[in-house]
């Protein structure tokens, strides 16, 4: 059995992918672990910069996003009683998010896929990735019940954080760099009592906290915690509590009505030195992992899929490589700057772990306020955050 580029992982990366080759007339397969119904349950990000939308109205992949996606376009940061707004479509001349949970994104783009005839396999994971005698990748994979060897072209890791792919490369081309920041964040999925309209970072003094839109009235919301600390010792109720106290609402702002699901993310970062090994190319979380705070993750998974597809359209419809072979340098000179962004937002949001007493707890934060009315006020300082916050190069 031959495919001419197989995939693994249905995730945003690796069904954006697949799309856009097999429109371009390449017999492409995906293989996924997962049932739709998991894949469509699944809620992580939401909210999509405007050149990613742009890229998936270009390719016919935005049906749901135009029909059910909304426009956001403002982030407001509380820091000691005050409200900085930072309208960062208004400073980048147009370039806002589309709020879309990514868990719609990748039901739409499954749908897609099965409309132009190879529907992904799901619930099929990949077990193992080796070489045919011409050095072309040969997977292993369980179909039906059935363990299945297919060859191919390319193969590319979509596979997400603990993928398999990246494995496969020899150990002097599996390094990877990582950061593990000094706090973690509950991630709470919750009823608000209206629908956010913008993200809101809080900076306090008993740490940060944030709420992001999601669809309706449901919202994104996280709270700092210390690294490592046991979700259990955080009931709904303290939950409820502490975002209270630290994204103060006012009157008329969103309000946690229910914790609809809760969750830890162990904060770190990293990235892979190859994302290429031979013919095997590695694009999304399995090459990188950004922390949640600049809203980067799916975004940049979408943007590897795009510079993929077009090199290996280039590869196997024109003879050309060169694009192929540019692959990895490009995407990890874009993945660096994402994680600049990522690191210098979260060194923003959160105290160092140094200042232990309220007198340098309140500098911090009074540094911070400063640095955040720059933010707001228009001229350069703003007009590159905003830039590098809504994606716009
Ligand atoms: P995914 O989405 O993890 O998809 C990988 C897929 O591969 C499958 N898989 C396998 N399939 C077959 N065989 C195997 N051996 C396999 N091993 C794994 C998995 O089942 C999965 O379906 O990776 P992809 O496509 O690279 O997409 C990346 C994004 O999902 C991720 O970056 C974002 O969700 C990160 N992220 C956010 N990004 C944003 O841009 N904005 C946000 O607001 C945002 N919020 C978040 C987030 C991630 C979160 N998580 C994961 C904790 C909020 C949360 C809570």
């Amino acid at each position: 059995r031959r495919v001419e580029v197989a995939v693994a992982g249905a995730g945003p990366a690796g069904l954006v992918l697949a799309n856009v080759l097999r429109r371009a007339g390449i017999e492409v397969a995906v293989w996924e672990r997962f049932s739709a119904a998991h894949l469509e349950r699944r809620a992580r990000a939401g909210l999509l910069e405007h050149r990613i939308a742009g890229y998936l109205r270009a390719q016919g992949l935005a049906t749901g996003l135009d029909a059910r996606g909304s426009r956001h376009g403002w982030c407001e940061f509380a820091c000691l009683g005050r409200l900085v707004r930072v309208d960062y479509r208004a400073l980048t001349g147009g370039a806002g998010h589309w709020v879309y949970p990514q868990q719609e994104l990748v039901g739409d783009l499954l749908a897609e896929l099965a409309r132009a005839g190879g529907p992904a396999r799901l619930e099929s994971p990949v077990l193992g990735v080796g070489r045919d005698g011409t050095g072309r990748p040969v997977l292993r994979v369980a179909e039906g019940g059935a363990e299945r060897t297919y060859g191919c072209e390319y193969l590319v890791g979509c596979d997400g954080a603990h993928g398999i792919v990246a494995e496969c490369f020899p150990p002097q081309a599996r390094r990877v760099v990582r950061r593990r920041y000094p706090y973690d964040w509950l991630t709470v999925l919750a009823e608000v009592s209206r629908p956010v309209e913008g993200v809101r970072y809080a900076l306090h003094e008993s740490g940060f906290a944030g709420m992001m839109p999601r669809a309706g009235t449901v919202g994104r919301l996280y709270l700092q915690v210390p690294p490592e600390d046991d979700p259990a010792r955080w009931p709904a109720e303290r939950v409820q509590a502490e975002l209270a106290a630290r994204l103060r609402p006012a009157p008329g702002d969103p309000r946690v009505l229910r914790l609809l699901e809760t969750g830890v993310v162990r904060l770190h970062a990293r990235v892979r030195g190859r994302l290429r090994h031979g013919r095997v190319f590695l694009a999304g979380d399995a090459a990188h992992l950004l922390t949640p705070s600049g809203a980067k993750g799916l975004n940049l998974a979408v943007a590897d899929a795009a510079d993929l597809a077009d090199a290996l359209i280039r590869a196997l419809r024109r003879g050309d490589p060169s694009a192929l072979d540019g692959y990895e340098a490009r995407r990890l000179r874009e993945t660096w700057r994402m994680q600049e962004f990522s690191d210098r937002l979260l060194g923003l949001l959160h105290l160092p772990r140094e200042a232990a007493e309220p007198a340098e707890r309140e500098f911090g934060l009074r540094l911070r306020l400063a640095h955040l009315r720059g933010l707001a006020e228009p001229g350069p300082r703003a007009v590159d955050f905003a830039r590098d916050y809504a994606g716009a190069g």
